[in-house]
């Protein structure tokens, strides 16, 4: 039997057809920086896949710690829904979301929403054979893409979860326009289950984003060979160098690459040319670090009412359930 027939992934369209506008746009700013979203081709997932394994980086497990505890509870009380991952990656703490839906109901739909193409695909493919009685829908697409075509398509009901605390990659403005727009998506009934980092000590979060092994620091310059092949550029990433601080005023890490020698850098396909100082640098990602309390005011100001939050004994990361 041919697998690939069983496949499910939906692309949209303008992804592939990328403009590179947020990239223009960044690096001719100053200080220079580019979104979140380009760290993700398929070498920077597998990266990624590899952070969360680091024994520095404490939030992937924290959280499947939780997710394992809480997802009866959340199933029983939600009951059976369309389940909407935003950036799902390989789905790997969904599982624990979905054996728990299995034992409710033998139908249920789950559709994960990601960036990179080849990792959604492997994982939809595996899903598929570990729940076949399921309906999984892959969508290549960034949020914004999603979130659109989600508000005008119809579910009984629906629960989209947002994990990893990749909420934290938002800028406050942006966070809010984000949660304002979740809000849109879900009819009343819905619910969203949100899992967001805690604040903690420097000690603690510092070495998360500058582990011993070096691989945040490969993930953060694959960035710059990501735009290469996707934009015909030319950046030598030898010229550049990672760090991760934690801004205690901002409660968020920031990461950069430094640049270490003048030069110029040109991306074909954007028609770009930028100047690059030696020290200067390029912002590549906040992550920012959340109040629980906070939040759930947050969430409620766009009409999210919490039904329920868990956290870890530490208390070093939270997970919560509303309903709108
Ligand atoms: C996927 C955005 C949640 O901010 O911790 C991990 C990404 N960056 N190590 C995070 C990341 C560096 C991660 N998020």
């Amino acid at each position: 039997m041919s697998v690939t027939s069983l496949i499910s992934l939906k692309i949209h369209h303008d992804l592939i057809n990328q403009d590179g506008a947020d990239v223009i746009q960044g690096l001719n700013q100053v200080p220079k920086k580019l979104p979140p979203k380009y760290f993700y081709d398929h070498r920077g997932s597998e990266l990624f896949e590899q952070i969360c394994e680091l024994p520095e980086y404490y939030p992937t497990r924290t959280e499947a710690l939780i997710l394992k505890k809480c997802a009866d509870e959340i199933a029983q009380i939600t009951g059976v829904c369309e389940l909407v991952e935003l950036g799902s990656g390989s789905s790997t703490k969904t599982l624990f979301l979905l054996d728990a839906y299995q034992k409710i109901a033998k139908y249920c739909q789950y559709i994960p929403i990601d960036v990179s193409g080849g990792i959604l695909k492997s994982t939809v493919l595996n899903l598929k054979q570990k729940y076949p009685t399921f309906s999984i829908n892959g969508l290549i697409a960034t949020y914004e893409q999603a979130l659109v075509k989600l508000e005008s398509t119809f579910a009984y009901r629906r629960m989209i979860f947002f994990l990893g605390s990749s909420l934290g990659n938002f800028e406050p403005q942006d966070c809010h326009a984000f949660l304002k727009q979740i809000s849109r998506t879900l009819q009343i009934g819905d619910y969203f289950l949100l899992g967001i980092d805690l604040q903690k000590p420097k000690e603690i979060l510092e070495p998360a984003y500058n582990d011993s092994q070096g691989v945040t620091a490969a993930f953060n310059l694959n960035m710059l060979s990501h735009l290469n092949w996707r934009f015909q550029g030319n950046f030598d990433i030898d010229l550049f160098t990672h760090q991760a601080i934690y801004n205690q005023a901002d409660s968020q890490i920031e990461m950069y690459l430094h640049c270490q020698q003048k030069h110029w850098v040109n991306l074909e396909i954007l028609d770009l040319k930028v100047a690059f100082e030696a020290g200067e640098s390029i912002l590549t990602e906040i992550s920012r670090k959340f109040d629980l309390a906070n939040m759930q005011k947050q969430l409620d100001m766009q009409g999210l009412k919490t039904v329920k939050t868990w956290t870890d004994p530490q208390q070093w990361f939270g997970l919560i359930l509303c309903q709108r």
